[in-house]
């Protein structure tokens, strides 16, 4: 079995991180998704860690905000990739998580992604980008993604863009 694992802060970071999981879904990939926080349950998050692990998880996502330490606890328990995702929310409007997130001791490193929904969607493109080193299926879905990525910028171009000659 081979899977991604997200893990959330919180319930609460669920209305932006179900964008993580569609975008998943959208290309066959499996995964878990879970809510574990690293300072309200601690002890939930190393052993769930340890048994997905165990069980196949090949990249780990974590969103968290505010004093946002999951990715890292996480990173500190595995060698598996750990992509994190700062949220929104408290008085510094995401800022504080991204920081938190981001500034990882060397040796010891957390691929951050934005702030919000677009760091939700690019966690997903980012883990299945690490998947896809060794899954040519994947890596094929990926790049004809890219392709239609493209196309729709040609078209949302064409109805209302002026070139001179
Ligand atoms: C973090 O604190 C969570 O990841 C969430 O983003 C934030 C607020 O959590 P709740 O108070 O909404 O549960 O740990």
């Amino acid at each position: 079995m081979k899977f991604v694992s997200i893990l959330m802060g919180s319930k609460s970071d669920y209305g932006v991180m179900e964008e993580c999981a569609k975008t998943l879904e959208k290309f066959g990939v499996m995964y878990e998704l879970i809510v574990s926080s690293a300072h309200r349950s601690p002890d939930r998050t190393h052993a769930y860690v340890k048994n997905a692990e165990a069980k196949g998880a090949k990249v780990f996502i974590c969103a968290a905000g505010m004093a946002a330490h999951l990715a890292g606890v996480v990173a500190s328990l595995t060698t598996k990739p750990v992509i994190g995702v700062p949220m929104k929310g408290g008085v510094m409007e995401g800022m504080d998580a991204l920081l938190s997130t981001v500034q990882m001791p060397g040796g010891m490193p957390v691929g951050t992604v934005a702030i919000g929904s677009a760091g939700a969607m690019n966690s997903a493109y980012l883990a299945m980008q690490i998947l896809a080193i060794d899954d040519e299926e994947l890596a094929a879905k990926l790049k004809e993604d890219r392709i239609l990525k493209a196309k729709k910028v040609e078209t949302d171009s064409s109805g209302i863009e002026v070139i001179l000659s």
